[in-house]
């Protein structure tokens, strides 16, 4: 063993060791159990940042506990290969999508490797492989013959500029990301998943997910936004159309209604109303993303027309208003201004008027300004024979009302809408769809799958160079064998990310999308984790996609796979780090940490830039990230402290669900742990090897004391270890390392430090896997993955001394310590005997109490 911990060197030759040894690949069936741990794979942007290293970290340490426990352990990895990024970046460097990407690849492998995770490389796939995209394909395939994929008309974010359809975050302000035009909405034809039909089932399945952060189902719940409501229909000179309420209670405080624009009766009214159309065309102008929704201003225009309400006769009249969607319910609202805040900002802006139909609670019904009491349920006024109902009967009768006349019935509303995949970039997987003339759209026959996506394209920034691709573009029909198109539109990537945990139990299955044996073997994922920033869409589209699949019968023995796709989850928190910046002419110019000083005066601390002594101004701690500066390379830390220094810092200085705050001095402190374990093996070999040592036989007290303060803190550690709070697990053995350190070289003592170190090196080994392999098979010539985690030894625990209390009338005087096996009356005569509790003995003594192991309590007079 050598006298020092070289990182470097010890850690290069565990990786090289279990490469050899294939040491984390899996088969389907073994004698063991099967465990599914899944971290969310990665997109390949380059390299590793920090969130990045955390995530597989508590990944990681899950899969090699877990397989220290007796699992047999799968944890494998791929790459979510399409996207965006990648088409950018040849944009600016001139190079392909596909070469940019691979090369990203080799790099971030290799990275993986040098942190030492335990995957199942031979499970590795990209999504950008036609092996495993066409699969997707057929799915698609598949689905689209039952209808649960279709072809509608939606609406896209087009610069006129660049002739190219934009994703919602290159719209910026409304503007074209890259060439600054105003941004126009457009209709074109699109492919869509029939999600809505799911809804229901989506939402009830996540009273199944025990498991999940609460926080995670409730945006499920929320983002699927069941509404029980009622539709109602009014009439018009046109004919009729519906609204959809969820406060049909308030019915009698209808004063206008309210049409998307681009509901048909919007449309109508423009045609001969210019300045109605130029309003309609203005609304069409922002972005189409909910949050442009939300941040916009309320705005409209009268139409000129009335519709007829539906209990009263009365007409109202109706307006164009950009707050309505038309995506959402009948794209038309019955406006009640007094009780909903959008329409009274709207009534306000107006001068419509508003009528108080409900009495809350408080009394407060003013309309000076919105107060929230007017949004609450409460007794019904101004509302005619319903005057003096609640919410509850209100909306039976109003319904019942409204149903004599054949103007109004129940409905259940989801906010979730159908999930459209069409998207008119490059780099992703090709719709297997050939567009003909005379048939329409023809799906590709399977036999000529995969639909395989040319590799060698740059794009210019000008749109989807398939399009100016013929050799891709043009085809024949497989119906009428005529000149045809193929769909030039690629998948939305979350499609590829929805099913690839499925995949990971077959990767290199040719059969099928996926094996049914392996699925049943391996499915669901036992342990799924990643950024919160996915609680939503990843995570339903994969629920979705696990129902899908179940339907088409590809999951094997769904009894046992289930439902879903993944038992338990867990979201680790943010990496965040101090942020400095400087404010000049050229705007905020913003600083890395490892180029700042601080000094501190009189407790105040003050910042300067090293480079030029001058201040930069201290920001806080944010998210790492590019756009401040504040990002700490991974890389750099592994060169420089090695790959167990950064894992043992990540796992200790925060629970896997907690921010993580970036520290130097945290890593140092990593460091320092390593190198007094590596000393104390150093130090100790020729006990910690020797054969003849037992604890079964110690005799003397120090020795029994510190085993028994071992396995005290052992049995802790196990217990937080299945909680996976890794951090306290580390403190446990900081302080075994602290009692080993105590210990000297008799037989007994030494007996107990190696029994001590050897719990230490199993129950360390999944967070520092390196340092704890070399130690291990240094000093016992085998491999350490191979040993199941310590167990406690019941006996050690118990104590030949117990420690009593002293109370003298019912307050603690003292303290005493007797042999575990004292009788009651050698008790008595101890806690007689403390000195202490002596002072406060006044008059005569009456009784003694004993409570076993506890306390001796005098009473006196
Ligand atoms: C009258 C009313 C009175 C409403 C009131 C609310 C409060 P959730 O709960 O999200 O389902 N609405 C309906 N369709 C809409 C659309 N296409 N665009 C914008 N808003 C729309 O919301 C349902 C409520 O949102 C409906 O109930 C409707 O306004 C509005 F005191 O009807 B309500
Ligand atoms: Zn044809």
């Amino acid at each position: 063993m050598k006298p020092t911990y070289e990182a470097a060197v010890i850690e290069a030759a565990a990786q090289a060791f279990w490469e050899k040894n294939a040491s984390f690949k899996v088969e389907d069936k073994t004698d063991k159990p099967n465990y599914y741990c899944l971290s969310m794979f990665p997109y390949p942007s380059g390299r590793l940042h920090m969130g990045h290293v955390r995530n597989y970290t508590i990944g990681d340490v899950i899969t090699r506990y877990k397989k220290m426990s007796g699992y047999n352990v799968m944890q494998p990895i791929g790459w979510d290969a399409f996207g965006m990024p990648a088409e950018n970046a040849a944009i600016d460097n001139k190079v392909s999508p596909h070469s940019w990407t691979q090369k990203n690849i080799v790099y971030m492998r290799q990275q993986f490797k040098e942190l030492g995770f335990g995957f199942d490389w031979s499970r590795e796939f990209s999504t950008c492989d036609p092996e495993y995209y066409g699969w997707e394909q057929w799915f698609f395939l598949q689905l689209y013959k039952k209808g649960v994929i279709y072809r509608k008309k939606g609406i896209v974010n087009w610069d006129p500029v660049d002739q190219t359809v934009l994703a919602n975050e290159q719209v910026i302000d409304g503007r074209g990301w890259r060439s600054d035009a105003l941004v126009e909405r457009r209709e074109i034809p699109m492919y869509y998943f029939k999600i809505t039909d799911y809804a229901d089932e989506l939402l009830e399945d996540l009273a199944l997910l025990e498991e999940w952060p609460e926080q995670v189902r409730t945006m499920q719940a929320n983002w699927i936004g069941r509404s029980e409501g009622m539709e109602v229909t009014f009439l018009h000179d046109g004919g009729q159309f519906n609204v959809f309420t969820t406060r049909p209670d308030t019915l009698m405080g209808v004063t206008y209604v309210a049409v998307a624009p681009e509901h048909p009766i919007a449309t109508k009214a423009a045609e001969n109303n210019p300045q109605l159309a130029e309003f309609i065309k203005e609304c069409q102008k922002t972005g189409t993303s909910e949050a442009d929704f939300a941040t916009q201003e309320a705005k409209g225009m009268a139409t000129g027309q009335f519709a007829t309400h539906p209990l009263t006769g009365e007409k109202v009249e109706i307006w164009v208003a950009n707050y309505v969607l038309m995506a959402y319910g009948d794209g038309a609202v019955m406006a009640v201004p007094a009780h909903d805040a959008r329409d009274f900002a709207f009534a306000k802006k107006y001068n419509l008027p508003i009528k108080v139909v409900i009495k809350p609670e408080n009394g407060n019904i003013s309309t000076d300004v919105w107060h929230e009491s007017l949004a609450e349920h409460g007794i019904l006024i101004n509302s005619g024979e319903f005057d003096g109902l609640n919410f509850e009967e209100a909306f039976a009768k109003i319904g019942e009302a409204l149903e004599a006349k054949g103007l109004g019935k129940p409905k259940t509303q989801y906010r979730l809408r159908d999930w459209g995949i069409s998207r008119q970039r490059y780099w992703g997987c090709p719709i297997p769809i050939i567009n003909c003339p005379s048939c329409g759209e023809v799906p590709v026959p399977e036999k000529d799958l995969p639909v395989v996506l040319p590799t060698d394209c740059i794009p210019d920034g000008s749109g989807n160079p398939l399009n100016k691709l013929d050799s891709f573009k043009n085809t024949t029909c497989p119906k009428c064998g005529g000149a045809a198109e193929r769909e030039t539109d690629t998948m939305d990537t979350f499609v590829e990310s929805s099913w690839y945990y499925a995949r990971f139990a077959c990767s290199n299955y040719d059969q099928g999308m996926i094996d049914p044996e392996a699925a049943t073997a391996w499915l669901p994922v036992d342990q799924y984790i990643g950024g919160v920033e996915h609680a939503i869409l990843h995570l339903l589209y994969s629920r979705f996609f696990h129902k899908l699949m179940r339907n088409e019968g590809l999951l094997g023995d769904i009894e046992k796979v289930g439902p879903e796709p993944f038992k338990a989850l867990l979201t680790q928190g943010m990496v965040v780090s101090p942020s400095f910046f400087r404010h000049s002419a050229k705007g905020y110019e913003w600083f890395n940490i490892k180029d700042v000083e601080v000094r501190e005066t009189n407790g105040e601390k003050e910042y300067f830039l090293k480079a030029d002594g001058e201040p930069v101004t201290y920001y806080g701690i944010q998210k790492m990230g590019k756009s401040k500066n504040n990002g700490v390379d991974p890389e750099a830390i592994v060169k420089e402290y090695g790959a167990d220094v950064s894992r043992l810092f990540m796992m200790f200085t925060s629970p896997p669900e907690q921010t993580l705050e970036w520290s130097a001095s945290g890593l140092e402190g990593a460091d320092r742990f390593l190198r007094r374990i590596w000393n104390f093996a150093y130090e100790n070999q020729a006990i910690l090897k020797d054969l003849t040592l037992s604890c079964e036989t110690l005799t003397e007290k120090s020795a029994k004391d510190a085993r028994r303060e071992i396995h005290q803190e052992l049995k802790k550690a196990l217990y937080d270890y299945e909680r996976f709070h890794f951090n306290t697990v580390i403190s446990a053995n900081m302080i075994m390392l602290n009692i080993l350190s105590k210990l000297g070289d008799s037989r007994d003592e030494a007996a107990v430090k190696q029994e001590g170190f050897s719990i230490m090196l199993r129950l360390l080994s999944p967070i520092v896997p390196h340092i704890t392999h070399t130690i291990w098979s240094t000093l016992f010539g085998d491999d350490i993955l191979n040993h199941p985690l310590p167990e406690v030894v019941t006996e050690a625990l118990v104590s030949d001394e117990v420690k009593y209390m002293v109370q003298v009338n019912g307050r603690l005087r003292g303290e005493i310590i007797v042999p575990a096996s004292a009788s009651k009356e050698e008790i008595e005569k101890a806690a007689l005997a403390n000195e202490n509790a002596a002072k406060f003995i006044e008059g005569e003594i009456r009784r003694i109490i004993v409570v076993p192991n506890r306390l001796v309590n005098i009473v006196a007079n």
